[in-house]
């Protein structure tokens, strides 16, 4: 089981397999089922449906061995599957980072969005392969899959700056993205 490194971490190259959407050497990875989402969705009978029904893989995302501790600078690849619970895209969990720094997202593969929150306002990003997404301190972030193909990001982030996963479930994301017949839409949060 890849393991991170212990800091501070030493000089080292990362092989940045972009058709794979791998980066080596490999970190942990971590795999989000739809067990793991729960509160997430809007259909709550939909997602207890799909949790029953097999209880699928939403996401994965896998880590570089630059471990999340204050100074470092981890990189981690995302990949979500591609699907819908009760209309609603999957998605990531969203989190705000609490000591509030900025992040950045490159698009991989496939079809995406970034989805912002400031608790007032929110922004959506179509990501695409080479799309550069810019995440601003104190906004809150959740990735989406727009198409029918796993949709693959790149994130490089401050070690120090912590994962808040409740102020999601206590502030929501400002809005919803749902499948549509022509692509997708976004729909006020409910
Ligand atoms: C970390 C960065 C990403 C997400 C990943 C999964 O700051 O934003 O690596 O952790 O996309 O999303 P979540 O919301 O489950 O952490
Ligand atoms: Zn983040």
């Amino acid at each position: 089981m890849p393991a991170f490194a212990t800091p501070p971490v030493a000089p080292f190259a990362i092989s940045f397999d972009h058709e794979a959407a791998r980066l080596e050497p490999e970190g942990p990875t971590l795999t989000r089922r739809m067990s793991d989402l729960e509160g997430l969705f809007a259909d709550h009978e939909a997602w207890q449906a799909a949790v029953a029904d097999g209880d699928p893989v939403v996401y994965r995302v896998q880590s570089s061995p630059v471990p999340e501790v204050d100074r470092e600078l981890p990189q981690s690849i995302t990949t979500i599957e591609p699907g819908t619970t009760g209309g609603e895209l999957w998605m990531t969990k969203g989190h705000q980072h609490p000591n509030h720094q900025g992040e950045i997202y490159l698009g991989l593969h496939g079809a995406g969005g970034l989805l912002m929150y400031d608790g007032t306002r929110h922004e959506w990003i179509d990501m695409a392969p080479g799309t550069i997404g810019y995440i601003p301190p104190g906004w809150a972030h959740r990735s989406v899959n727009t198409g029918d193909e796993p949709y693959s990001f790149l994130a490089v982030y401050p070690g120090g700056a912590g994962h808040d996963y409740g102020w999601v479930l206590e502030h929501g994301m400002g809005a919803r993205a749902y499948r549509t017949a022509s692509g997708h839409e976004l729909r006020p949060w409910s």
